[in-house]
Parts: C-alpha cells; structure tokens; sequence
C-alpha cells in the first residue's frame, strides 16, 4: 500500500471542504490518468489534437518565413516531442529547443527523441512547473526566442491566471520574443459536450481515476459506483466544467477526515475555457503580447496565434 501523500491529502480536502466541492486538477494528472488523457486524444469526438496537429502540418511554409532564423524554441509543457518536431522542422538553422516539464521521464524522452533528429540543436530540458517563473539556461541568452504552448492547454486556466502566465513567460522569453500558443475556440455546446463526454467512457475513466488515486494516495474510501462523470457547458464563461456527481446521499473519509455528500451534489474538478478569438487577443493584449497571425482550420475549430511583444 503506498504511502499517504501529504501535498494530496492537503489538496483534496482544501477543495472538499469548500461549500462548492472542487478538486485540482492537476490531480487527474498520475501515470494512469497521463494515459487515459493520451486515449482521449485519439477519440473521433475529441476533435483538439488531430485539428491543432493538422494545422501545424498545414502552416509549416508559413512558419518558416514568421519565425525567425538561428532560434532557440521554448516549449512549456513538452511531454511529448511531436508537436515541437513539427515546429523545428520548419525554423531556419534552429539553435536550441527547451523542453520545460514537471514529469521528468516524459522530458527524457523529448529530449532524446529531438536530439536524435537534429543534430547541432542544443537540447537543455528543464523539469519544473511551467507555472511558475522559470529560468530559461545562460547559453540560450542572446538567441532569437519563440515560446511554444500548444494543447489548448491554456484553456485549463482561469483567464486570470492565463494571464499571469503569458506575463510571466514575456519575462522569461526576454524582448523581441514570439510566441505560438494553440488555443480551442469556442463554438458550438453539442460538439464541446461530446469532446468532453464520449461514448467509450473514456473520459468519464479518466475523470474518475481520480477519485482512485485519492483513495490509493490520501486514504479516502470513495466508491467509484457511487458517482459519476458529467461534463457542462457552461456559457456564460465559456467554459467545459467536468464534474463528478454523487448519485446517493453518503459519507466518505479521506485523511482522516469525513466528508458528507448528498445525492446531486458534484465535485468540480476541471474547467476548459474555449476563447472566441477576441477574448484571447484581451488575455493576450492584458499580458502585453500581440497577436500577429491567427491559424485556424476550415471549421475554426482551433487557432494557432503567434503573438510578439512590443507595439
Ligand atoms: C489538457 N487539456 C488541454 C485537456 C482539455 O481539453 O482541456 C484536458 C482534458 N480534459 C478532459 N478531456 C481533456
């Protein structure tokens, strides 16, 4: 049996003993979750990854005249090299790539996989919170910088702390930077509630997982045939909520402590905000970026944006 994880513990019951119950998200994140999240990108319904993917493909002759030559790309969240692959390609005699993870198995992988088919790109990943200031390496200073946040993981962020983020990383990126950020678009709720609440279940496994890591990790006793997964749109914020729903009245423990649920009541556990392109270009504009170029696909489903710094 492993042992208690504190930081887990701590976290969950600071989101259960809200009056709304939440938990973090980044919880749904342990190796099965990692895993069940690679299953969602592969679904017909799950229509992110394959678009923002056919669209990087599509715009790779652009990229080449956008971006500039002899650069160093700064990728956050890079736990996998598929994406940064396609951008590399595509850049004039690329100088460095910095792959920023927290999972440090996924990073050694970007980087062997990217140093073994550049040769004479510098690979110097850094395995921390993409979140928090992060101090990119000296030998990169001086160098062309793009950051690079593809996924729509931006999405998984309150707007405010988007916004935090796109400051922090213009910091860390230094003057005359750019940066290529994919971002889901909003559009119609039936696609949206598909994408989040597919067929397979898999989706509904994967928000789940997280109530059996809780009980594997912060020795709680939910029983997982007592709740179940339901996405929401909810409009008004332009956001995908997942939720797990209690479907009786019951009582867990979890470290210690008992936590009450009445049949109905949820557990908020991720928000995916789905920008119209005006509202990312505020976020942007707030953070002090521009958005100098907007990719999409045929069905403006998804956007790539460059945006750069400055006037
Ligand atoms: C990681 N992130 C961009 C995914 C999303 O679409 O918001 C996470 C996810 N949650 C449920 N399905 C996918």
């Amino acid at each position: 049996m492993p042992a208690l994880n504190a930081d887990v513990v701590g976290d969950a019951l600071m989101g259960l003993l809200q009056p709304r119950k939440t938990l973090p998200p980044k919880l749904l994140y342990d190796e099965a979750g990692c895993r069940l999240f690679e299953s969602i990108t592969q679904l017909s319904e799950y229509y992110l990854t394959r678009t923002e993917l056919a669209i990087l493909r599509d715009i790779g002759p652009t990229l080449r005249t956008a971006l500039p030559a002899r650069a160093c790309l700064v990728e956050y969240g890079a736990s996998s090299s598929v994406k940064a692959d396609l951008v590399l390609r595509h850049l004039d005699q690329p100088c460095a790539y910095v792959p920023i993870d927290i999972a440090p198995d996924a990073l050694s992988t970007v980087q062997t996989e990217i140093g073994a088919a550049y040769s004479g790109l510098a690979v110097t990943p850094i395995c921390a919170d993409f979140l928090r200031p992060v101090e990119l390496p000296a030998s990169t200073r001086g160098l062309p910088r793009i950051g690079f946040f593809p996924g729509s993981t931006i999405g998984n962020l309150e707007p405010s702390a988007a916004t935090r983020f796109l400051q922090m990383a213009r910091h860390s990126l230094e003057r005359e930077a750019l940066f290529l950020v994919g971002v889901d678009l909003r559009k119609d709720a039936g696609r949206l509630l598909a994408a989040y609440d597919d067929a397979q279940g898999v989706t509904a496994a994967f928000n789940l997982n997280l109530l059996t890591r809780l009980n594997r990790e912060a020795s709680a006793d939910f029983q997982l045939d007592r709740f179940a997964h339901r996405a929401v749109w909810n409009d008004a914020e332009s956001r995908i909520e997942m939720h797990l729903i209690s479907l009786v009245d019951q009582n867990v423990r979890i470290g210690g402590q008992h936590i009450s649920f009445a049949a109905g009541e949820t557990i908020h556990t991720e928000n995916s905000y789905k920008h119209a392109p005006g509202a990312f270009d505020r976020i942007a504009g707030i953070a002090g970026w521009r958005v100098v170029h907007r990719w999409t696909d045929p069905d403006r489903l998804f956007a790539m944006n460059l945006l750069a710094t400055g006037p």
